[in-house]
């Protein structure tokens, strides 16, 4: 008998259900379901729809009983930083506000006056996105003080989803570590920053590491979906997952988890929370085995994401990337501006950006992808430069894995400003890299290297 494992991958932008199982030595990728996502602007504030979302898992998990393909375990990864508060009688407290929200606005001074922005570093070792769960709750308790004292629990994305799966709630490392709250050496929550913030601590449980069981699904989900299945908790947070599906055992890897961010960096097996990391910005996020995420957030493809709906015509990715390919202008910009983060118009951002740095600006849909795109590639090249600088290593492929690395254009520019290698693929990394924990956690794989080579072995990975 086939086993099979299914792995639920919620990005900001879309949702899928892939299933996977071991042929012939190679594991084999099915999508049995896809959904879209995004924030909702609900009067003026901008809100994840979890009642959506929660109904489209089940959906999918509906079509693996259709299909006669029912998993073993089910697991899934959402994007970081976003949480729900419950009250005692598990109902969600206020919105469930999506990180691009401006309630966060000045809220990291609130923090400082409590914890100075180097002894948060110190502490978390985590990079200051103004978006992180420290900074948001900081907002609910400066403008919602009722919901914290409320709240009896606090989940993060993919915990709230598990928990509606079993009934069970655990809060997962990988995706707790890009709240900030979590200290790097103990790699458990800080309770001692958490009561100087004023955050309640009993609403943090200690965190369960990737492969654990949370527990089966409830009698009411097993009669809705027609199967029950173990939920064991992959590396939850998007980005975890698909560094885990980086096809290389090489001790110095350099990645670009690229899908609506690109996350790029490399595995570390101790945090470094100096100050020169701080000042240059780098994370050092949990990942699978506690090896750290260190990398730097940069815009990544959200700045595509975001033109492609305002243009008239409905075109693909492939035809705005080839249409990209064809132009000339030479304007970059700095794609880790604020300015692109949420604006009404990317468009608009991009051509204000290029006009007020005296460049020509873009006006035609080639123009602008190929602004994006170059400014990206350069982003790359100086991102290399600085954690080349930091480790004191130099690392002569880039490894481009998730949607992003579809983009041949991009890849081509990231070889041509970086001046190295690029590998990409697999272009499924996030969905591999959950699905591969629930493999280890069964016995499949002996260990992550094992993993690692099989992936590297199982998908189509371009090389330029
Ligand atoms: C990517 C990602 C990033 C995180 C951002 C916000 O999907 O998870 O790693 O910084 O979204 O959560």
């Amino acid at each position: 008998m086939k086993k099979y494992y299914l792995a639920v991958d919620i990005g900001a932008s879309s949702g899928r259900h892939m299933l996977s199982s071991i042929e012939d030595g190679k594991m084999t990728l099915e999508e049995v379901y896809r959904f879209s996502n995004g924030m909702d602007n609900k009067d003026g504030v901008l809100c994840w729809n979890v009642e959506r979302l929660f109904k489209e898992i089940v959906s999918g998990l509906k079509k693996c009983t259709e299909l006669g393909k029912i998993p073993v375990s089910v697991a899934i990864d959402t994007w970081g930083v976003d949480y729900v508060l419950l009250d005692d009688q598990n109902n969600i407290l206020g919105d469930v506000v999506g990180y691009r929200d401006k309630r966060t606005e000045g809220m990291d001074d609130e923090v400082y006056k409590v914890v100075s922005q180097e002894e948060l570093y110190k502490r978390t070792g985590i990079q200051k996105m103004i978006f992180n769960t420290v900074y948001q709750l900081m907002a609910v308790k400066k403008q919602h003080p009722e919901y914290m004292e409320k709240a009896t629990s606090l989940l993060m994305m993919p915990d709230y989803f598990h928990f509606l799966l079993t009934g069970v709630k655990k809060m997962e490392y990988t995706n707790a570590t890009t709240g900030q709250l979590i200290n790097p050496k103990t790699n458990d929550w800080d309770y001692e920053l958490i009561d100087m913030l004023g955050y309640k601590k009993e609403l943090f449980v200690p965190v369960s590491m990737p492969g654990e069981v949370v527990g089966e699904f409830t009698p009411e989900i097993q009669k809705e979906v027609g199967f029950n299945a173990k939920v064991v908790l992959p590396g939850t947070h998007d980005t975890a997952s698909a560094v885990l599906a980086v096809p290389t055992n090489k001790d110095h890897a350099l990645y670009i988890s690229s899908g609506t961010w690109s996350l790029m960096g490399v595995e570390r097996k101790e945090a470094d929370c100096s100050e020169k990391s701080m000042k240059a910005n780098f994370t050092n996020e949990g990942g699978y085995d506690h090896r750290y995420r260190y990398l730097k957030n940069i815009m990544g493809l959200w700045m595509i994401q975001s033109v492609k709906k305002e243009f008239k015509d409905d075109l693909s990715f492939a035809t705005i990337c080839e249409m990209a390919s064809k132009e000339s202008i030479t304007s970059i910009v700095d794609c880790n501006d604020d300015a692109f983060l949420a604006p009404d118009s990317m468009i608009a951002a991009v051509q204000d950006f290029c006009r007020n740095t005296n460049q020509p600006v873009p006006e035609s849909v080639g123009e602008i992808a190929a602004v994006i795109y170059n400014s990206l590639a350069k982003c790359y090249s100086d991102t290399i430069k600085e954690i080349e600088d930091i480790t004191g290593i130099e690392y002569d492929t880039v490894y481009v894995v998730g949607g992003g690395a579809n983009a041949g254009y991009l890849n081509e520019l990231t070889a041509k400003y970086t001046g190295r290698k690029v590998s990409a693929g697999p272009t499924e990394a996030t969905a591999i890299g959950n699905i591969t924990v629930q493999m280890l956690a069964d016995g499949v794989f002996k260990d992550l290297a094992e993993a690692r080579t099989a992936i590297g072995n199982s998908f189509d990975i371009k090389k330029y």
